[in-house]
This record gives C-alpha cells, structure tokens and sequence, in this order.
C-alpha cells in the first residue's frame, strides 16, 4: 500500500525527490561576502608597539563564520606597498575551488601590491578552522584569524555544551618578521631565538579579549 511499483513513476518519484532535496539545499545555503583590504598597521600586542599584518585595520583579522554548505567570497585587495599577499584557509578540503586554496606560487600566483582578488569557495564541514597567510613570513607578521563554520541549518550538533569560547594562540617575537626573515636565512643560519609572547585572543560573543602569557 502507498508503494511506488510502476518502474516509470519509480523514475519520476526519484526525480523528483532528488531536485526538492536540490532545492532544499540551495535555499539552506548562504553565500557570505567579505571585503578585506590587508595592511601593515601600528599595534600593541603585547603593550609594546609595533607593526603588524593587520585586516580592515584590526589584529588579529576579523572572524568569518558561516554554515556549513555557504560559500565563502572574499575580495582581497593588497594594500602592502611592497609585497605580495595570499590567504590560506587552513582545514578547508577546497574540493572543486582548488585555485581558492591560497598557497603562493602552488595553487595561486601571489596577489600583486594594489591588486584585489576574490576567493570563492565552499565550507563543506562544519569546524573550527582558522586562516592565515601563506607568503614569506606574513603569518608571523600576525596575518591570520578565525574561520568558524556551525553545523548546517537545520542540523544539530552531536553534543550540548553551556558556552563558547574560541581561542587564537600564536607565538610572538618583538623583532620584526623581515627581521626574523633575514636572520632565519643568512648564512650561517642566526637563531631567532624564543618568541617573547604567547599571544591568545579570545573571542566571545562577538568581541576580541587580548591575553598574554610572557615568556621569561
Ligand atoms: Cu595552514
């Protein structure tokens, strides 16, 4: 009873399963634009002045979330005077946008000073993720933030938990990344030594909180 048996109207019903889920899935899904402009900037990290990789004129960058299935656009310009720029979407699988995947050189040509370029791809996994450039030592220059994707609309998480608190650890040196730069690649090799810092931003409910753990 209620069983599909003739094999034409088996063909149709599954069609017609087939493009609701379709169609169910492009609604669910959001396409989420970002502009950034990426520039060094003056900044205190740690109480000490200096200049970082900054986006938008924030440091760490600022926090792209999402659901898993949108699609991520960002237009990237370089506003570096002298240096090429990329990101990488560290953990993002990048299936089918393997040009979006933001290494100099392997997946992409670095982004030229005063040229903009627009990433396009889809968070296919839910996760906490984080992204970070992928040219020189600009990741040490603090060019890097989070990438939060939740779970997809309609879907819940596998467990319940009370808050949230999402953390970005990175080491920091006080000596610039040129700096570290030149000396990692002089010959003989000088030693950059030990960061200075253990920089942890942590973000909650939509604002940065700045803490720091020195090291002595
Ligand atoms: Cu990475």
């Amino acid at each position: 009873m209620g069983l599909v048996t003739d094999p034409c109207l088996k063909i149709l019903f599954s069609l017609f399963l087939l493009s609701a889920f379709a169609y169910s899935s492009t609604i669910a899904a959001k396409a989420r634009h970002f502009k950034w402009q990426v520039e060094y900037i003056h900044w205190s990290p740690d109480g000490l002045e200096g200049v970082v990789m900054g986006i938008n004129g924030q440091f760490p960058g600022p926090t792209i979330r999402a659901r898993a299935g949108d699609t991520i656009h960002v237009e990237l310009t370089n506003k570096l005077p002298t240096e090429g720029v990329v990101i990488h979407w560290h953990g993002i699988r990048q299936i089918g946008t393997p040009w979006a995947d933001g290494t100099a050189s392997i997946s992409q040509c670095a982004i030229n000073s005063g040229e903009t370029f627009v990433y396009r791809f889809k968070v296919d996994k839910a996760g906490t993720y984080f992204y970070h450039g992928h040219y020189g030592m600009q990741r040490s220059a603090g060019l890097y933030g989070s990438l939060i994707v939740d779970v997809a609309e309609g879907e819940n998480e596998p467990f319940h938990y009370d808050g949230e608190f999402n953390i970005l650890l990175s080491d920091w040196w006080h000596k610039s990344s040129h700096e570290q730069e030149v000396d990692l690649s002089s010959i003989p090799m000088r030693w950059i030594g030990e960061p200075q810092v253990i920089k942890t931003s942590i973000f909650v409910c939509g604002c940065f909180v700045l803490f720091y753990f020195l090291c002595v």
